[in-house]
């Protein structure tokens, strides 16, 4: 007779740790460059970055006076979908839009 690898309460636990097991978040930071028009970073916020108009605006701004700013955290993919998105959209506008991420 084999012994089970785990009791039910071992398993539970297990079970547990799993569920309550973070990924790795990553940051996405926007920058700022000198021909990117303020509305078209406004809408990149607004439709890529799901935001709300004026939390679009203050971030927007904070980029424009700070150098760079962050859009939201994300889940690795997630993350690299919005900056591909982004870069797409801006490159087919003509601008040189650019984001970076960060691992937490
Ligand atoms: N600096 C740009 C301008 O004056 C606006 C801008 C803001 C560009 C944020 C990029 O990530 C950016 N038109």
């Amino acid at each position: 007779m084999t012994q089970p690898a785990f009791t039910p309460i071992e398993e539970t636990i297990q079970k547990t740790r799993q569920k309550s097991k973070k990924p790795p978040m990553f940051k996405v930071f926007l920058l700022n460059d000198d021909y990117t028009t303020m509305e078209f970073v406004v809408m990149i916020l607004e439709e890529i970055f799901d935001l709300p108009a004026a939390e679009a605006v203050r971030i927007m701004l904070h980029v424009h006076k700070n150098g760079r700013g962050l859009a939201g955290v994300y889940t690795r993919d997630i993350a690299e979908t919005k900056v591909k998105r982004t870069h797409d959209v801006a490159r087919k506008q003509g601008y040189p839009l650019t984001c970076t991420i960060e691992k937490e």
